[in-house]
């Protein structure tokens, strides 16, 4: 079977290969299908967003689609950039929206500087009710980036546990602990059920 993936993070797409590769599924995403429409995203919460991609890429299909809106919530910013992470300081510019995060946090001490990578994934397809999870990790934003790994905001996020930055893990071990495997796996336990009904 092929899940289409309603995503052009390119970051996102590896991950969810290696996290539903071994369950049977192939991945594809938007990157494969270059004649669809950019989807805006209008929502004011991750899930509005995510129902947004997800339903309008179904809808234009008519396959099943998944979407994944994600953000970073930073207490000492009142949990900003939240659904604004992809477009902070500038839309999709990696190294710009980590500049603007040290930059705003300059002042902010290590014990305050928590932080928490949040999740939405939506399961569109025609004719039934969409399939929601979310999944949440909770770190801290470091002072210097640490890592080569992942995308994004993953070289200054700490994951305390483990004593490493989300770029410092490997692919397997970020999904173990991370929103988007946390959310994937909640999504999984209730698949079955949606998908029969
Ligand atoms: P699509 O909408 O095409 O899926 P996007 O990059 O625009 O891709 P979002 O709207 O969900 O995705 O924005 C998420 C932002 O949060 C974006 O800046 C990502 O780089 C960042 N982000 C999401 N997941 C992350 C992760 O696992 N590690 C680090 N940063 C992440
Ligand atoms: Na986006």
């Amino acid at each position: 079977d092929v899940i289409l993936i309603a995503t052009k993070n390119e970051g996102k797409a590896t991950e969810f290969k290696r996290l539903f590769n071994p369950l049977g599924f192939k991945i594809t995403t938007l990157l494969d299908y270059p004649e669809l429409p950019d989807v805006e995203e209008t929502g004011k919460t991750f899930e509005e967003n995510a129902k947004l991609k997800a339903e309008t890429i179904s809808n234009l299909t008519k396959l099943p689609v998944l979407a994944d809106d994600s953000g970073l919530m930073v207490d000492a910013l009142g949990g900003r950039p939240g659904i604004f992470s992809a477009r902070y300081a500038r839309d999709h510019d990696d190294a710009a929206n980590n500049a603007k995060l040290l930059h705003e946090l300059t002042d902010v001490p290590k014990e305050k500087r928590t932080a928490t990578f949040h999740t939405t994934l939506v399961f569109a397809r025609p004719g039934s009710e969409s399939l929601v999870a979310d999944g949440e990790v909770a770190g801290l934003i470091l002072g210097i980036p640490r890592g080569d790994n992942g995308f994004g905001y993953d070289p200054l996020f700490y994951v305390p546990e483990l004593d490493k930055s989300m770029a410092e893990l490997t692919e397997t071990e970020k999904n173990k602990i991370s929103h988007r495997g946390r959310a994937t796996v909640n999504l999984m336990s209730e698949f079955n059920d949606w998908w029969e009904k």
